[in-house]
């Protein structure tokens, strides 16, 4: 078989992505009015932003803002994490970034599986965040041990998807059949299961050691528990979330609201009350309830660079320290914005002052000189090139957390010692973690060099 009769995997992530949109629409039918609004509101927002409108045309976004989701899942076991790995590698999905969540007391650590290439994200940008159980937080021998027997019990994937990995690994990509039949075979795994697979004591035994724990290990499989879509005005689609009967968390995760927006802003509404039974022991079923799955959406901006980040964690960090809970209280919106203050909102200041990333792109100015060594800030004062904000495509692990928090309904806050464990992580995974900076760097870097040469061709 030619390599061309492969589909590719862009377009296997669009599609899968798309059935996953579908699914999730019916299982929670609340994330399916939260589209809508958010669709409202994106074009309003473009029609009142003429000036928006022209970027995202230029730079290619505005296609894919309303593809633009990612979703979350949780698996239990290493092994688990290492299929899913090769599962999302079929789609052109990476993984993004270490998530350590046990500083803010989530017996997990995460990744985001994401497209890297800039062609690839503009084809559809989808990711999904997805965090490991940490066994090694469980303090309690005995339950440590009975969680991975549990685990070890379960097989997550369904055969055919197992076949179809293999498949694809072995002959370097999936036919369009094979393609259509990998999509729905892999949608098993993060379809919701109103059954649990341990009995209701256990259950209740895992929930009160934590609410994750019961909700990682009680199922057959680790259900997609929320998929969200990317607005153009959060604040808006907040207000508006509860006309519409959606009743969002308290206050808006990340930065607050900016004329340059930076990094990300999230905000969800409550995990559901859904009903499931357990098997006992009879034979029968018994009735319970299990809260996991909400809907969340997010407004993403610039990314920022590692000197930019270090000012937005000192920043927020401030900000929590001084209001002493997190995000919760109600004064959190005016202390965000007061100590935000100190993060200069112009593009022109951010890129001045190397805290955030930008794509180049030459413009139609006059040009007889060779730019080969001409820094980037001088192309755009010459008016060779215009530099366009690079989109943050990654994670927040204190907005992360904060929805964690809000989805587990807002008491579950043990503590753990701060103890990332990235090798471990990459271990299960069995790949390395690539590093979400060094992609930036990298895009930047490339729509330099590509400007520099059109210019060049140009002046010759
Ligand atoms: C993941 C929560 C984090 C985000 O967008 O930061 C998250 C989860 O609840 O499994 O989705
Ligand atoms: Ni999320």
């Amino acid at each position: 078989m030619t390599h061309s009769a492969h589909m590719h995997p862009d377009d296997i992530r669009s599609q899968f992505s798309a059935a996953m949109s579908v699914m999730y629409k019916k299982e929670v039918p609340l994330y399916g009015v939260l589209l809508d609004l958010v669709a409202d509101v994106n074009e309003a927002t473009l029609r009142r932003r003429p000036d928006l409108q022209a970027d995202f045309e230029r730079t290619g976004e505005l296609s894919r803002i309303s593809l633009e989701r990612h979703g979350a899942i949780r698996v239990g076991s290493p092994e688990e994490l290492h299929t899913l790995r090769r599962l999302f590698a079929i789609m052109g999905m990476a993984p993004v970034g270490y998530y350590d969540l046990s500083v803010a007391g989530m017996p997990v650590h995460s990744t985001a599986f994401r497209p890297i290439t800039d062609a690839s994200l503009t084809h559809n940008p989808f990711r999904v965040f997805t965090s490991l159980l940490r066994v090694d937080l469980i303090t309690d021998e005995a339950l440590r041990s009975e969680v991975a027997a549990i685990l070890s019990r379960r097989n997550i994937f369904t055969p055919g998807a197992l076949r179809l990995i293999e498949r694809a690994e072995q002959e370097g990509g999936l036919t369009p059949g094979e393609a259509d039949l990998f999509v729905s075979e892999a949608l098993e795994t993060f379809r919701w299961h109103g059954q649990a697979s341990v009995n209701a004591e256990t259950y209740e035994r895992l929930s009160a050691t934590h609410r994750l724990i019961a909700d990682i290990v009680s199922f057959r499989g680790p259900h997609i528990n929320h998929l969200t879509p990317r607005t153009l005005d959060i604040d808006t689609v907040q207000k508006e979330m509860p006309a519409r009967g959606v009743s969002p968390k308290d206050v808006i995760e990340g930065p607050p609201p900016r004329a340059c927006p930076i990094l990300l802003r999230q905000t969800s509404f409550k995990a559901l009350d859904e009903p499931i039974s357990f098997p006992a022991t009879d034979g029968t079923l018994e009735k319970g309830v299990h809260t996991a799955r909400f809907g969340e959406i997010e407004q993403r901006g610039v990314a920022l660079t590692r000197k930019g980040r270090a000012l937005y964690d000192r920043l927020l960090a401030d900000v929590r320290e001084k209001g002493g809970s997190g995000s919760t209280a109600s004064d959190y919106p005016t202390r965000l914005a007061e100590v935000f203050r100190d993060f200069p909102d112009d593009y022109d200041d951010i890129r001045q002052q190397g805290l955030g990333y930008f794509r180049y792109t030459p413009t139609d100015e006059t040009i007889t000189e060779d730019v080969t060594t001409m820094p980037p800030e001088a192309l755009v004062e010459r008016g060779y090139a215009i530099a366009t904000p690079i989109i943050y495509e990654d994670f927040l692990p204190v907005s992360a957390a904060g929805i964690f928090q809000s989805n587990l309904g807002g008491q579950e806050r043990r503590s753990y010692a701060a103890n990332a464990n990235r090798e471990m992580f990459a271990n299960a995974l069995g790949a390395d973690l690539i590093d979400e900076f060094d992609l930036y760097d990298a895009a930047q870097a490339r729509s330099v060099e590509a400007t520099k040469a059109s210019l060049n061709e140009r002046s010759s």
